[in-house]
């Protein structure tokens, strides 16, 4: 099939068990042997307010305030992927939400699991649309 060229960019975030379980290259190296172009890294600690904003469509959903406490546990990667179709192509690279159920030869599936925590720890972040994408790389990376 044929698909006009479709350059875009989407936020990736390794969240803090992939950074602790030290799968940082790994992950990076899937997104690059993919083809997709990493333009921006860094490795920081998320606060409350940009978690917040980050995860404005959660608030006050049940698995809101572990989800934050989560994200807060320790350092995360993030990281702005270019690409024709990165979006949908990072989200099928990634897998679907729970490890458990997520394919095989993805991210979540070859590499995560279920740990029996209060959240689902699932390694990786990606914007689930173009406007995700355009206010969550504006959120982490305001200089771009
Ligand atoms: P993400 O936004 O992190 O890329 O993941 P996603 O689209 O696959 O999942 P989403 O529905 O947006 O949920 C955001 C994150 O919240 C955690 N979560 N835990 N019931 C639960 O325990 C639960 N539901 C969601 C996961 O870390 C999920 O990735
Ligand atoms: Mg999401």
């Amino acid at each position: 099939m044929s698909t006009p060229s479709q350059p875009e960019r989407t936020l990736v975030l390794i969240k803090p068990d992939g950074v602790a379980r030290h799968l940082t290259g790994e992950i990076l190296r899937r997104i690059e042997a993919k083809g997709y172009t990493i333009v921006a890294l860094e490795q920081r600690s998320a606060d409350t307010e940009l978690l917040g904003e980050h995860y404005a469509e959660h608030q006050g959903k049940p698995f809101f305030d572990p989800l934050v406490d989560f994200m807060m546990s320790g350092p995360v990667v993030a990281a702005v992927v270019e690409g024709n179709r990165v979006i949908e192509g990072f989200r099928s690279l990634a897998g679907t939400t729970e490890p458990t159920a997520a394919a095989p030869g993805t991210i979540r599936g070859d590499l995560g699991r279920d740990w029996g925590t209060t959240v689902v720890q699932n390694l990786v972040h990606g914007s689930d649309s173009a406007e995700s994408a355009a206010r969550e790389i504006g959120l982490w990376f305001p200089a771009l």
